[in-house]
């Protein structure tokens, strides 16, 4: 479909006004959120990560496209919202210390409350010192860590140890996510759940509370 290609060329040119209203057009047509999400957005956002890679487009490239993807993202966040949603439970999420990629934990935070969670969002570069905190003083259920970069996955085992430590392990339970995330890295490090994507993290966030009981 014409506007879901223009919404990744523009997404890839980083001209975020011009995204944003191409959202704003796709909605009023109808097109399924789900399509201009995939088909628009995070296509756009795939080929300047495969850019990325290859040494074709450099940082300030990324960063504007990052941009445009986020103003293109606020337009679609009341669609995944459901209506009349009971407070599912309070999570705390953010990128973990040292990385500073917050798309996916972005969309990660619109589909829990999508789902009706509340969701403190800590930003990006959290220490593991503020999770535990947050989790603490805000009677978290849920601790949802991300990582973009294979150097800071591991400051994800530093949070779980932290919640062990501060003796909160048995209260809280840890997601984890992000591109070089997998679920045999989530059991190396004692997690409780990982998820591969947005929709399947609200999903097993759910899951997580049920289990809390
Ligand atoms: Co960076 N970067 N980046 N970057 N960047 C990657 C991640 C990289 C794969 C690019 C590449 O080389 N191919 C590479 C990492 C290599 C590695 O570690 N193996 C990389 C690198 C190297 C770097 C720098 C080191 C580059 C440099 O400075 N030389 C630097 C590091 C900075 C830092 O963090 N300290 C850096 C910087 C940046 C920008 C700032 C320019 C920008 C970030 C802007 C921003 O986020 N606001 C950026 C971007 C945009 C990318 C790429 C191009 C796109 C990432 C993205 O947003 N994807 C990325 C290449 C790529 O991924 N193809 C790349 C879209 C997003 C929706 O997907 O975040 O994976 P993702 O989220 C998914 C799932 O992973 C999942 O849900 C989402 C989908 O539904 N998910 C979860 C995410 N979190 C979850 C949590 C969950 C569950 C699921 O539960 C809690």
């Amino acid at each position: 479909m014409q506007v879901l290609q223009d919404i990744s060329t523009n997404l890839q040119s980083g001209k975020a006004k011009v995204v944003q209203e191409l959202v704003q057009q796709a909605l009023d047509a109808k097109v399924p959120v789900k399509d201009i999400l995939e088909q628009g957005l995070l296509h756009g956002m795939s080929i300047i990560g495969d850019k990325f890679k290859n040494n074709e487009v450099f940082v300030p490239e990324v960063l504007i496209a990052a941009r445009a993807m986020n103003r293109g993202m606020e337009l679609l966040k009341p669609y995944f919202a459901e209506s009349g949603v009971e407070s599912k439970g309070r999570v705390c999420i953010g990128t973990v210390q040292g990385d500073l990629h917050d798309i996916g934990k972005n969309l990660v935070k619109m589909m829990l409350e999508g789902k009706g969670f509340e969701v403190l969002d800590l930003g990006t570069d959290v220490t593991p010192e503020t999770f535990i905190s947050t989790a603490r003083e805000q009677d978290c259920h849920i601790i949802c860590l991300s990582a973009l970069l294979t150097t800071t996955m591991s400051a994800m085992q530093k949070v779980v140890a932290a919640a062990e430590e501060a003796g909160i392990r048995d209260q809280v339970k840890i997601m984890v996510g992000g591109a070089p995330v997998t679920d045999e890295f989530r059991k190396e490090i004692g997690a409780d759940a990982y998820a591969a994507d947005a929709a399947s993290a609200a999903d097993m966030a759910l899951d997580l509370i049920t289990q809390i009981g």
